[in-house]
């Protein structure tokens, strides 16, 4: 490239790609790790993204209608937070971007959401960000529908490189976008043709603007480096009725000796290598130094937005009050105050009427009185609409003609369906939930995961949770799967006993603010078993007693969702024996462990013996048996130690012993 040709065709416009430029190159040499190659190759398109089009204002980072701008492409990290400091968020300090990487500051290897303002989302795993891009542009669509275009009306920008596209969730993404017709969703592409191992035709000969366009999307194809034709191509994407992907045809690490080659892809900190690229560069300032002008010059597109946000806020305040309450109460992700009171009338219909029902089917009903009061869920189901019971009456669908439906058919792509539902939460002003079967949880994992890790309150509604699912047989049938949700920090993973305990899990799952939540649920249908009208929300202490044991208290059984009746039948069995017998149900670990002690020891007290049930593999159990005053001798569990089989399921509880008998059998010989 010849470089003097490119700063002097636009001085300006070179002088402020370099400042991110030259930045990204001390920062990523300070921490003596990182990646340069990406934000010095993308710099020009940032730079004309920030200065011309994005809508965005760092004095309100919140602000509802700003542009969106996802870095899909996350390891290019120092792209975005030198775009955040050179255009002014307060947060983003010169100091910030001395101490990339480093413990306790706000610039992280990979930006992290909730670490500094404008960060739109984390997207260390490749392709997340252009997965959750699709729902970010979803939300915007259900929004603008739902409250005028006088007040919602944005775009959603992504930068996504080669490893992006090459990750099979971008090809969910991509799909539904473009059936979508999302056309307020553009995307970047950093066509540099490198990865870590080399060439990208190492293990790729897609034809990505052939892929795009065959997926419904509209495709530009420029010079990476012009910034007028980086001008033209995202005018023209604005203007389109699909999304658009502009393949910017870049150089990776460009002007530095490692441009265009993989080396290019990680952290440059050669000194003289480093010297040399700013020479190239016309660079003369020292280390982190960005001359005033230049500096100057960015504040000025920093500063441009807040107009622009002015009339906005304006504009807002000529909705009706309700509306207004309704968009703030949501975004704020408040519960409606009526959500309290559905859920408790519900819960006394129901356990007055106490109806035998599959908690798949219990969750339909409880969003039946939801959804009408709580005009921020939106639902989905990825392809197993019938099955998943996440459909209600109310919502409409999603569609091209339908943008203020409030369903979503996901079609068969987990994954997809997690991380754009990742994205409607991070985008403000929605509840997502979707469904799928528990086992494809390994499908919507890395989704599930950073949904965790990002603190937002995604529901994942995982039906047909065990064996109980009878003949599809073990390639269906989660054995290890709440193991896998247990696993993993910051997640409420709740089985619910049966319509009672379903309607106060998802009162939880809808009022959390930081908290994704799994919500096990059952095909098979299951007795009603707190028939005990309580308006307390007893799941919120994620245990408690169910049935105290008559006479002298020898043993404790401890179980969730469909097993909770089968302790039930075994507490029957042991008190008939004059074996006093305490049953607990656990719908919900995680919170049972936020408990204090003397709760804890109340429900759990030292002493019986205790046995678990529960139709899943026993990892994760022990903390309850042989911890929190239990005793190793005195604990047994009853569950799976292997997969599934393919039978009616009553026939597999029964072969693979998980029956009243069989916990009542454990509980005497404990107690012998
Ligand atoms: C899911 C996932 N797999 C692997 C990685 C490790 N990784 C980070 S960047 C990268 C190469 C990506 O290539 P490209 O998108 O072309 O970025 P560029 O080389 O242009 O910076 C890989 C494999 C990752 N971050 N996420």
């Amino acid at each position: 490239m010849d470089l003097k040709a490119l700063a002097a065709a636009n001085p300006d416009h070179w002088a402020k790609a370099t400042a991110i430029r030259a930045l990204t190159l001390d920062a990523v040499a300070a921490a003596n790790s990182g990646h340069s190659g990406m934000p010095m190759g993308m710099a020009d398109v940032a730079t004309v993204l920030f200065e011309k089009h994005l809508k965005f204002d760092p004095s309100q980072p919140n602000w509802p209608d700003r542009d969106r701008f996802i870095l899909s492409a996350g390891h290019g990290s120092m792209l975005l937070y030198s775009l955040l400091h050179l255009t002014g968020y307060a947060d983003m300090t010169l100091e910030e971007i001395k101490n990339f990487r480093q413990w306790g500051s706000r610039t992280a290897g990979h930006p992290e959401y909730g670490h500094a303002s404008g960060i739109e989302t984390t997207t260390g795993p490749l392709g997340q960000g252009i997965a959750n891009s699709v729902g970010f542009a979803m939300a915007e669509e259900i929004q603008r529908a739902t409250y005028g275009k006088k007040v919602v009306d944005h775009h959603t920008y992504v930068i996504a490189g080669d490893g992006c596209l090459m990750e099979g969730v971008s090809q969910e993404a991509i799909t539904l976008a473009g059936r979508h017709q999302l056309s307020k969703l553009i995307v970047l592409w950093d066509n540099n043709n490198i990865t870590i191992d080399g060439p990208v035709t190492l293990s790729d000969r897609t034809d990505q603007v052939g892929r795009f366009k065959s997926a419904g999307w509209a495709v530009l194809e420029i010079d990476g480096h012009d910034p007028a034709a980086i001008d033209v191509a995202l005018t023209q994407a604005k203007k389109g009725n699909k999304p658009t992907m502009v393949a910017c045809k870049t150089h990776i690490a460009l002007g530095h000796a490692a441009q265009d080659t993989s080396k290019g892809h990680g952290a440059l900190t050669d000194a003289e290598q480093l010297i040399a690229a700013k020479e190239a560069y016309g660079w003369k300032t020292g280390p982190f130094e960005v001359p005033a002008d230049v500096k100057a010059a960015w504040e000025a597109i920093g500063a441009r937005g807040a107009e622009t946000r002015k009339a906005w806020e304006e504009r807002f305040d000529t909705l009706p009050r309700g509306k207004r309450e309704t968009f703030n109460r949501a975004y704020a992700l408040e519960a409606p105050k009526k959500l309290s009171a559905v859920i408790k009338a519900f819960k006394k219909q129901m356990s007055e009427g106490a109806p035998k029902l599959a908690t798949r089917a219990s969750s339909e009903k409880v969003l039946e009185v939801i959804n009408p009061v709580m005009p921020e869920t939106v639902g989905g189901s990825a392809d197993l609409t019938g099955s998943n019971n996440t459909k209600t009456a109310d919502l409409g669908v999603f569609d091209v003609d339908n943008r203020d439906g409030r369903y979503v058919y996901w079609g068969i792509r987990e994954h997809g369906m997690a991380a754009a539902m990742n994205g409607m939460a991070l985008h403000g002003g929605l509840r997502p939930y979707g469904g799928t079967f528990m086992c494809f949880t390994d499908y919507a994992r890395p989704s599930m995961r950073l949904a965790a890790l990002m603190k937002i309150p995604t529901v994942f509604v995982m039906t047909h949770d065990s064996i109980g699912l009878g003949e599809d047989g073990p390639t269906h049938q989660p054995v290890e799967h709440l193991a896998i949700s247990r696993a993993t920090p910051n997640t409420h993973v709740f089985r619910p006993a049966d319509t009672i305990e379903t309607a106060e899990a998802w009162e939880l799952a809808l009022t959390s603010k930081n908290t994704p939540s799994v919500l096990s649920l059952t095909r098979q249908g299951l007795s009603t078993v707190r028939t005990e009208h309580k308006t307390k929300n007893l799941t919120a202490q994620g245990a408690y007693v169910l049935a105290d044991a008559e006479g002298k208290r020898q043993a404790i059984l401890l179980a969730t969702g469909s097993e909770v009746e089968i302790a039930m039948a075994a507490r029957d069995i042991l008190q008939a024996d004059g074996i006093g017998t305490r049953v607990v149900s656990m719908p919900c670990w995680e919170l049972f462990e936020e408990q204090d002690e003397s709760y804890r020891k109340r429900v759990l007290p030292g002493g019986p013996v205790r046995v678990a049930v529960e139709a899943g593999i026993r990892f994760g159990w022990d903390r309850w048996l042989f911890g929190e005053r239990g005793r190793r001798e005195k604990a047994g569990f009853v569950g799976m130690h292997d997969f599934g089989a393919s039978a009616p399921a009553g026939t597999l509880y029964k072969e693979f012993g998980i029956t009243a008998e069989a916990v009542a059998e454990k509980a005497k010989a404990l107690i012998k």
